[in-house]
Order: structure tokens, then sequence, then C-alpha cells
């Protein structure tokens, strides 16, 4: 009988160290949106300058679905122009600075070539003073690129986000890049080179989905939307 009880306890013990060595999900931040291929009339200003750019309006939004902050210092941010070290002429490389994304926060990277985004802007030196309430209370920051030939590639690129010990946490890419989308990332994602806007992830295990899908909108820096009827009926489109 006690030798029963003891294997039985021996198996739930085994049970419960299976179960807490199961992979955890990632203790990153995540990439929840992309915008690679600005639409090309006035709806692609994403930025809200008044101006639709191709490269200054491309963005990255990043979020932490975990339920404490996490520092972002030394997150990096590139595409296959780029590595976790540096850049090329033409190379798309963001690197945080040091900041405390909240629990369940949200904050943009937009290129920002030739742009000048309303509210308070963070860089690679330094944290935004405050949310942006031009896009919904997100911490909003730019890479500072001066030169629109430094922009994600419509056609084919990746963008990368790496944790400070160069580990790749997330990577999205689409069409045929050259160099390929890196190996070895902890959760990379194909996605269609022309979604007619951006790409956002809704949960954070699902996939990234043409933005358009989702709500109709071609993208929406600072907020992850939830998925509404709106584009099965379009003339009931309350929710
Ligand atoms: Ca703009
Ligand atoms: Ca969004």
């Amino acid at each position: 009988m006690s030798i029963r009880l003891d294997l039985i306890l021996i198996a739930l013990g085994v049970a419960a160290h299976a179960a807490a060595a199961r992979p955890n999900p990632s203790s990153h931040p995540q990439i929840t949106e992309v915008l690679f291929n600005v639409p090309s009339d006035a709806a692609g200003d994403a930025n809200m300058d008044g101006e639709r750019h191709a490269a200054g309006d491309e963005f990255v939004e990043i979020a932490n679905p975990h339920p404490a902050p996490i520092n972002l210092r030394g997150y990096v941010l590139f595409n296959r122009r780029a590595s976790f070290d540096g850049h090329e002429g033409s190379g798309v490389r963001f690197e945080f600075p040091d900041f405390e994304l909240p629990a369940h926060g949200v904050c943009v990277v937009f290129n920002a070539c030739d742009a000048s985004i309303p509210g308070p802007l963070g860089t690679t030196r330094k944290p935004p003073e405050s949310g942006n309430d031009s896009f919904n209370g997100a911490a909003v920051f730019s890479m500072e690129n001066s030169s629109s030939g430094r922009a994600l590639a419509n056609g084919g690129d990746w963008i990368a986000l790496a944790s400070p010990d160069g580990t790749i946490i997330d990577c999205v890419s689409w069409g045929e890049p050259k160099p390929p989308p890196p190996t070895g990332a902890l959760r990379s994602q194909k996605v269609d080179a022309n979604p007619k806007g951006s790409v956002q992830r809704l949960t954070p295990t699902g996939e990234l989905l043409p933005h358009r899908q989702v709500n109709g909108e071609p993208f929406s820096p600072g907020v992850i939307p939830t998925r509404t009827n709106a584009l099965k009926n379009p003339k009931k489109s309350k929710k």
C-alpha cells in the first residue's frame, strides 16, 4: 500500500516537474505590428505628421504581454542590412535606451525620416518624457533616420527584435530577402509582401495578420485592436 502511494507520489512529482520544464512563453517583449509597405496615398500617414512618406511612416510596434514591466535597454531592432551590433548605409537599426515598458504596455518605433511626429518622442539616447496621446498613450520612439534609403524594402526584407544578449526573440520577414532571415529566432513568421497596410498580432501567441483583415483599417500604431466583424458585415460595424 505504502509502496503504491510512493509510486503515485513519484509519478505526480515527475508530472509536476515535466509541467515546470515545459518551454515558457518568451519572457521578452514582442513585435506586435510592422508597417513596411506604407500605403501610397494620404492614408499612409501612420506617424501623423500630415505627410505620407515611404520611409518615415514605417514603424514597428512592440508590446509587453507580461504582468510585470520590462526594461528595454539594450534591446535592438534591425533589418537585413544591419546587425545586432551595427548597420551599413541602408540598414535599419534601433537600440532602445533605458526605458521601462509597463506590464501590458505598448510602444512604437517610427523610422521617422523627414517627420515631425506630434507629442513626446524618445530616441536611442533617451526615453520619451511620457506616453503619447496621439498614439493612444503608447511610448513613441524615433529612429531619427535622415535618409529615405534607410528603410525596410517592400519587395523582400525582415525585421528582428533581439534581447540585450543578442538572442533573436521575434523575426518578421516578407518576400525573398537577401540575406535571408536569421536562423535560431525564438519565433519567426513570414508574411505577405503587400498586406495593403501593416501586419498586426492580436494576442501574445497569435499570428501576424494583415491589419485590414482585422478591422478594415490600414494600421494602428500604439493600439492592439480587437477583430471586428466590420469586413464581414460592412453595414453593421458597431461593436
Ligand atoms: Ca507621415
Ligand atoms: Ca497596432
